[in-house]
């Protein structure tokens, strides 16, 4: 029987005993399966240069893809570099991963549970046994509850253009699947960013130096885009002026110029704020708002946007004020109203110019300030800074302020301010998202779309734990679980927990015992980057990059494309599937004007120069204006116009819910992983910091008998997270801050306390939207 004593541990002793020793060190065979694998480590000769030999691949977890050199000598990997020339430098996790290739958690044969869910007890079992079990547990599926009962999640653990389309094709193929929608991630940003700009991923970082002012909105680039940050200090030594908007001190404005501290959730109310004031002072860009944007549409009393014809969509209609005519916006020669005095007298409609005015005239600079807890005069000074400071450039880049319940609003609000002071589409401008070659250059599905595939509802991917459990929308009967941790990553994990002990099946496709891979009924060793060929072609770095094989995997780890492969086979569509990797790499590049000849020579960037997302107010909308009416979110009872919702759990949302948990969590990424990955990985273990953290305001600690350096849970009625207060002002009053990622087996995710609400306009997480208490462990 396969038993890691290492897991059964108790998750509060484990940690409690751990001080800097660090993690493996406890376990009696912590280290057995690294030593068979590292003799070279322990060599005292040393290896001749010539002997080396390199394989290129690149970093692949959510995080900026950061192309790798691969140093290996007979087979083994012997170290990890950060690829010469390339754009950006890798970091600590980078060169870490040879700790992951051979890692003593690795798994290396597929393994059948044979003790109680989440206890740890599997026993090894051969390939064929494992897919005779899943096409057995697939056909017994479909045969009872339909294809419904099949769900997959996929997430950000390998974003390489491969593995996760492959496995959410082989689920179409099976003719569908229930499938999670919206992001943990980023998709409120997604429902912003889509109807008002006409594309996703937008990143500005190729002219941050160029920028005079940054604004860092609730994020912290100088830990989640570290590779690039240099750009960051560039601009500043440019002489740009940098601000953090953030509850908390983070390691961003440790090197900003200001801090804004804010309650959490209150983001828009401050955008909203400021418009108001960008445009009483008469700040905006009225040339570029008539010429490049759909603030001069007309609005009718109905809150419609007018058109010429209902058929035709982009028929939007404005006010000549040449002609004094009612015209389509695209007629050429004309000077369109913007304001309500550019209209004549007596008519029935307005622009929407007219309307995002009336939506932040409610704000005065009193307002706002209550309401964020902004002082007066920073609202003032910040408003005309950012419009008059030019260019000036928003980070936004996925940002923990729209994890939070309105934050489509909040992003959306970001580009609001952007738009209307004309900063974009130009040097230094923007707002800085998240982005990749996939802005650049058209790629192909890998593989070809399914035949027949049953539409099926799925499942928003915040309320995957309580609606598994609750059969909504319906019995999920076998759930197949790639590249995600849903036990560190999901909120509410207690929820999720039982979701996955109620599904009578549960694959988990991992490299390591992750605490995912604790819950499953079948676990599936992978592949590491470095131990197999793909591709990346994707949304986080601008260069397209070749994975190499540079070294085999640990015992039986094959590749997540060879399971899907083999499984089709089976099922009858093994054409499609079973086709040499190459070919998915020829057919995911074929008319990109790269080839994977140009890329085993190295990385492709397939433009030159800087990247300047709509250049010349030129949006990917099919008007290619930027709109700012979105009548998408009206289809679904929101404000088409930025609007400041309150945020429902939240101190002032829930008053009653907040005498029991009166402080708000906002959770905040780790230089030391990204997300669960890397949690475990021994060289970080042994140089950062290898317990959880919570930052407290010292009044809340005072008045709670919490001393800096105590062991504390955060708790609510979802759960209890077990972290080390650290007693600090860098925190506001009244909000503390959570890290993410910490594994089960590390004494839990944060996730245990994080709201499981799903952000309303793009199906998004809420976990910045969460109340909790902190209370002393006894
Ligand atoms: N080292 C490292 N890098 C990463 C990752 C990682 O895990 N580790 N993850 C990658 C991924 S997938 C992502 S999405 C990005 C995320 O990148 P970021 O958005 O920069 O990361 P977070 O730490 O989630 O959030 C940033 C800040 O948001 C603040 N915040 C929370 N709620 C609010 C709010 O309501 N308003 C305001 N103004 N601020 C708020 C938090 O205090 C935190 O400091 O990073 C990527 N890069
Ligand atoms: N509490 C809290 N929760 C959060 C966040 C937060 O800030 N706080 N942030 C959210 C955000 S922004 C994001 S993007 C998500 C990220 O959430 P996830 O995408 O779930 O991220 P990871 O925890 O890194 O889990 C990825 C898993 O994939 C595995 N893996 C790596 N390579 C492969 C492979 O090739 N094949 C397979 N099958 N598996 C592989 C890794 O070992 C790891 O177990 O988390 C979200 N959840
Ligand atoms: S973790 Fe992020 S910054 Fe570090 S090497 Fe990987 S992609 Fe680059
Ligand atoms: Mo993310």
């Amino acid at each position: 029987m396969y038993k890691n004593k290492q897991w059964e541990l108790d998750r509060r002793t484990l940690l409690k005993g751990m001080g800097a020793i660090g993690l493996a060190a406890l376990s009696p065979n912590a280290f057995s399966l690294a030593n068979e694998n590292k003799p070279i480590f322990n060599q005292k000769t040393r290896i001749k240069l010539s002997e080396y030999q390199t394989f290129q691949s690149t970093c692949a977890m959510e995080c900026l893809h950061c192309n790798l050199t691969a140093f290996t000598h007979q087979g083994k990997l012997i170290k990890i570099e950060a690829t010469e020339g390339f754009n950006v430098k890798c970091c600590l996790r980078g060169i870490s991963r040879t700790k992951w290739v051979y890692h003593k958690d690795r798994l290396t044969t597929p393994l059948l549970r044979v003790g109680e869910k989440g206890k740890a007890e599997f026993k090894p079992i051969s390939w064929n046994d494992a897919l005779d079990l899943i096409e057995k547990n697939i056909r017994e599926t479909i045969d009872k509850y339909g294809n419904e009962g099949l769900f997959i999640s996929t997430h950000a653990g390998n974003m390489d253009s491969i593995k996760n389309d492959m496995g959410k094709a082989f689920f179409d193929y099976l003719g569908g699947s229930t499938k999670q929608a919206g992001s943990l991630c980023c998709s409120a940003v997604t429902a912003a960013m889509i109807p008002m700009v006409g594309l996703r991923y937008a990143d500005t970082r190729d002219t941050v130096k160029d920028s005079r002012y940054i604004l860092c909105w609730g994020n912290n680039p100088a830990v989640t885009m570290h590779a690039y940050f240099k750009n960051y200090n560039q601009a500043r030594r440019n002489g740009a002026r940098m601000v953090v908007i953030d509850p908390r001190f983070n390691e961003t404005a440790a090197k900003a110029d200001e801090w804004i501290p804010i309650i959490p959730g209150t983001d828009t109310a401050l955008a909203l704020g400021m418009i108001k004031l960008i445009i009483e002072e008469n700040l905006t860009d009225k040339p570029f708002l008539r010429a490049h944007t759909g603030a001069v549409y007309l609005v009718d009393e109905q809150q419609k946007l007018l058109r010429d014809s209902a058929n035709d969509k982009d028929s939007y209609l404005v006010f000549d004020t040449l002609t004094q005519q009612i015209v389509r916006h695209d007629t050429p020669n004309i000077v369109p109203a913007l304001t309500h005095d550019e209209l004549p007298n007596k008519i029935n409609y307005t622009t929407v110019f007219e309307q995002i005015y009336w939506q932040a005239k409610p704000w005065t600079i009193e307002k706002t300030s209550k309401e964020t807890d902004i002082p007066q005069e920073t609202i003032i000074r910040l408003a005309r800074d950012y419009a008059t400071t030019k260019p000036a450039m928003i980070v936004q880049n996925m940002s923990g302020a729209q994890r939070t319940e309105f934050g489509a609003y909040v992003a959306a609000s970001q580009f609001y301010l952007a738009l209307l002071t004309g900063n974009i589409g130009k040097k230094g401008a923007g707002i800085c998202d998240a982005g990749g070659v996939r802005q650049m250059a058209k790629f192909n599905p890998i593989i070809p779309p399914a035949p027949n595939v049953k539409p099926i509802n799925p499942i928003p991917v915040a309320k995957v734990g309580e609606w598994i459990v609750n059969e909504r929308p319906h019995p999920i009967n076998f759930w197949w679980i790639m590249t995600m941790g849903v036990m560190t990553q999901l909120p509410n994990t207690n929820m999720v927990r039982k979701a996955l002990k109620k599904v009578p099946f549960v694959v988990v496709a991992d490299n390591l015992m992750s605490s995912t891979a604790l819950y499953a009924d079948l676990v599936l060793p992978v592949t590491t980057i470095f131990e197999d060929t793909s591709l990346m072609a994707g949304v986080r770095s601008q260069y397209v990059q070749l994975m190499e094989k540079a070294v085999e995997p640990p015992g039986e780890a094959k590749p997540d494309y060879w399971i899907f492969a083999r499984l089709a086979e089976r099922f009858g569509f093994g054409d499609v599937f079973n086709q040499p990797i190459e070919h998915y790499i020829d057919t995911c590049l074929a008319g990109s004007g790269i080839t994977r000849e140009m890329l085993e020579k190295g990385p492709v960037r397939p433009v030159e120069g800087d990247w300047i997302p709509f250049k010349d107010g030129i949006f990917r909308t099919s008007t290619q204006k930027a709109h700012f009416f979105i009548e998408e979110w009206q289809d679904k009872n929101y404000s088409p116009i930025v609007t400041y919702y309150p945020v429902k759990e939240s101190t002032t949302g829930s008053p009653e819910l907040a005498k029991k948990y009166p402080l708000m969590a906002v959770q905040r990424k780790l230089a030391r992983s990204v997300h669960s990955s890397h949690g475990m990985n021994e060289w970080i273990l042994e140089v950062q910091r290898n317990q959880p953290n919570i930052l407290i305001h010292p009044n809340d600690a005072l008045s709670r008998g919490i001393n800096n350096g105590d062991w504390v849970f955060a708790f609510n009625d979802r759960g209890e997270h077990r972290a080390i207060a650290v007693v600090t002002t860098h925190i506001k009053q009244g909000v503390v801050s959570l890290d993410n990622g910490w594994w089960e087996q590390q004494g839990g995710s944060s996730s245990h306390v994080t709201n499981d609400h799903v952000e309303p306009l793009g199906n998004g997480h809420c976990c910045n939207s969460t109340l909790i208490n902190v209370r002393r462990e006894a």
